[in-house]
């Protein structure tokens, strides 16, 4: 016998989100089915442009802050008196519209578009949310789109500076490079000093949610639906100058250079070595390497290269930084290279809350979709804020693991899945 209507858990509006998610991945879309939207390039503003226009087509507020993050919002009302409820707390779903360069259009899309469509679902079945821990208090519902959570600029930009966790240090020497930072701010009308105003009171929040493609093969692999994060990896960033000579490419003898390639390439190669044999739950990168003066003829006199290392624990992330650095110095010492290191940031691993996992995990039983502990390989806005409030997220599969890349893809089933997990968690957190 069919189950009766009031007791089939709500879902999203799976049209109504597609609609939303397509013209969204058509803005600064790429031929190959990627996005290009690094932080507030003219691809970021106008998917940001796009955003606030949705948020108020779908009659919902519009919000923003001096990190330029973008938010709709729907407000608790007092039960029965219809009155707001000034003291109530924000509930906070989301994740982040910027790409990586020649990204894909999954990463950080899905989780605004899951988070936008469940506010209007909230709304248009007029439901209150109330505190599971006060529940005379109704709780406000927030759909946010982070700034730079790719860290084109600096990253998880927008929820450091909502958390209150951003210093004018972090704006000084970002990984994204200080110049750039100051021209892409100015290009949103932002800046230092509204950055650092963006903090939010530190009881203000009742929690975060955020939906987000797991980037990886587990879940393809085991053939399950849902990832239940419990943990995101921390991740530390430098800048690495091997400085050399620059000299004649042909009329220098080969054991006459001071050849900056060929430390950096030596520390690429052993890098990896020695996080492979001694850092087998780390990984590194080196994302960019950068000589000058840069032409066929000329024995490179400096390489710059883009460091990032991670790992899920912070005791091992000092024993990585101090073998890494010493590894640089080492390889520099062998092809006769001065050594400049430059420290870039770091955000710290950070455990996810266990109310929000068991939250998710009764919303998959509800929605009868199978679903598996997961630690993340990625970071996310969600370390940000885990110091300020309960922070929860959900992964959907990702075909072949693809991601940062336009062959970035998750079959809209597990996107509508995820939403649905995404509503359910909310209505059993402050429903
Ligand atoms: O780089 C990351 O882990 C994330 O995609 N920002
Ligand atoms: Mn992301
Ligand atoms: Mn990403």
């Amino acid at each position: 016998m069919a189950e009766s209507f009031s007791t089939l858990p709500l879902r999203v509006n799976p049209d109504r989100m597609l609609d939303s998610f397509t013209q969204l991945a058509f803005i600064a879309a790429t031929a190959d089915g990627g996005v290009n939207r690094p932080t507030f390039s003219d691809g970021h503003l106008a998917a940001r442009k796009w955003f606030k226009e949705e948020i108020e087509k779908s009659g919902l507020e519009f919000r923003t802050d001096g990190a330029g993050n973008h938010s709709a919002f729907l407000p608790a009302s007092v039960i029965g008196s219809g009155q707001q409820a000034p003291l109530a707390k924000t509930l906070l779903l989301g994740s982040h519209l910027d790409s990586v360069p020649n990204g894909g259009r999954f990463d950080g899309a899905l989780g605004v578009m899951a988070a936008l469509e469940v506010l209007k679902t909230v709304k248009e079945n007029r439901i209150n949310l109330k505190s599971r821990t006060e529940p005379s208090r109704s709780v406000n519902l927030e759909a946010i789109d982070f700034t730079d959570e790719e860290g084109t600029l600096v990253g998880l930009l927008g929820s450091a500076a909502l958390a209150g966790h951003l210093s004018q240090k972090d704006l000084a020497s970002p990984r994204g490079g200080r110049d750039q930072l100051v021209e892409g701010m100015a290009r949103a009308g932002l800046s230092d000093a509204s950055m650092l105003s963006a903090a939010r009171p530190k009881d203000s929040l009742a929690g975060y949610l955020e939906l987000h493609i797991e980037q990886g093969k587990r879940l393809e692999r085991a053939g399950i639906d849902i990832g239940i994060v419990s943990a995101i990896v921390g991740i530390w960033s430098y800048r690495l100058s091997f400085i050399g000579r620059a000299d004649h490419a042909g009329s220098t003898t080969m054991d006459d250079r001071l050849d900056a390639s060929l430390g950096a390439s030596a520390f690429t190669l052993a890098a990896r070595e020695m996080v492979m044999m001694g850092f087998p739950d780390c990984v590194v990168n080196v994302g960019k390497m950068d000589f000058a003066p840069g032409a066929f003829n000329i024995v490179p006199a400096r390489a710059d290269l883009a460091l990032e290392f991670r790992s899920p624990d912070e005791d091992e992330f000092n024993r990585l930084d101090a073998a890494l650095l010493e590894l640089a110095r080492k390889e520099a010492g062998r092809f006769g290279l001065e050594m400049r290191i430059e420290f870039l940031g770091k955000h710290s691993p950070s455990m996810m809350n266990e109310t929000m996992q068991t939250a998710f995990a009764t919303a998959c039983d509800d929605l009868g979709l199978t679903h598996v502990s997961l630690s993340s390989g990625a970071g996310h806005d969600g370390q940000s804020l885990a110091d300020l409030c309960p922070v929860g997220m959900i992964f959907v599969p990702s075909v072949d693991g693809a991601s940062h890349s336009p062959r970035e893809f998750t079959k809209w089933d597990d996107c509508v899945n995820g939403a649905n997990v995404l509503l359910q968690a909310v209505l059993r957190l402050a429903g």
